[in-house]
């Protein structure tokens, strides 16, 4: 009963995040504009993971408040430059307080893992009032999201003791997933022109096909039903 006290507001807090961030996503696709956001997923650590995660940091249960990614939001993009352009999305959102950022993307880590974390308050409205709910962004491209994943498995296979061998494959596979992040810059005008040429298309396509004849009076059933007596 406890834990479930404990993770309901994270919970919450990721649902409504994953339905703000999305809609952002839908209003740049409305506008015929090129997205920031690729994909957004999130997850609440598991018990294990933040107990983990304790001992790691040498606290007690007490201090839990000090393990920031309990509740994670993980945002991809396809382009470098997008994650900076959502960066200053998140920055300037009045629901969001940001406490601290880092840059995995200027400062690679050792291990070769690359992507762009922030820690902020969200601010979720409760029955009982405002409750500042600390959240993990990690911004992301597709292919350090590979990477990324790849790397936690083997980390998880191997107990966190990655043979050097295959640690050294890791380096190498960061530097080429680094690599094709600049190539994907370097024509991302030929792709975000080629995308919203695609979903000018998409809806031309649309606009072009005749609605069947009927619909308009099975619309007008269906309302005349849905509202009689209002
Ligand atoms: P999980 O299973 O994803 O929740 P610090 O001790 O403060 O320097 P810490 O606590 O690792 O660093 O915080 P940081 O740097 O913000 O990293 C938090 C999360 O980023 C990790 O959470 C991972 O999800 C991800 N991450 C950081 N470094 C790596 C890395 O080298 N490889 C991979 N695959 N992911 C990384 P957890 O709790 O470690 O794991």
């Amino acid at each position: 009963m406890e834990w479930l006290v404990f993770f309901e507001p994270y919970e919450l807090a990721i649902q409504e995040l994953k339905i703000n961030l999305r809609g952002i996503r839908q209003q740049y696709k409305t506008k015929g504009l090129h997205s920031p956001i690729e994909y957004v997923s999130g997850r609440i650590k598991t018990i294990s993971s933040i107990i983990d995660k304790l001992n790691r940091m040498g606290i007690s249960m007490n201090e839990i408040d000090k393990v920031y990614d309990v509740a994670g939001i993980r945002i991809n993009c396809q382009f470098v430059e997008d994650i900076y352009m959502v960066v200053d999305l998140l920055k300037n959102r009045q629901d969001l307080e940001i406490v601290e950022t880092r840059d995995y993307i200027k400062n690679q880590r050792n291990s070769g893992y690359r992507s762009y974390h922030i820690h902020a308050y969200y601010h979720l409205e409760t029955i009982d009032g405002l409750k500042k709910v600390m959240v993990e962004f990690q911004i992301r491209t597709l292919a350090m999201n590979f990477w990324a994943s790849i790397e936690h498995s083997l980390n998880y296979k191997y107990d966190d003791q990655i043979p050097e061998v295959i640690k050294t494959r890791l380096k190498q596979a960061a530097e080429a997933a680094s690599w094709l992040d600049s190539q994907m810059s370097e024509i991302r005008d030929e792709i975000s022109e080629a995308q919203k040429t695609f979903e000018q298309r998409k809806a031309e396509d649309i606009r072009d096909i005749e609605p069947p004849a009927n619909l308009i009076t099975l619309n007008e059933d269906y309302l005349t039903k849905k509202y009689k007596g209002d």
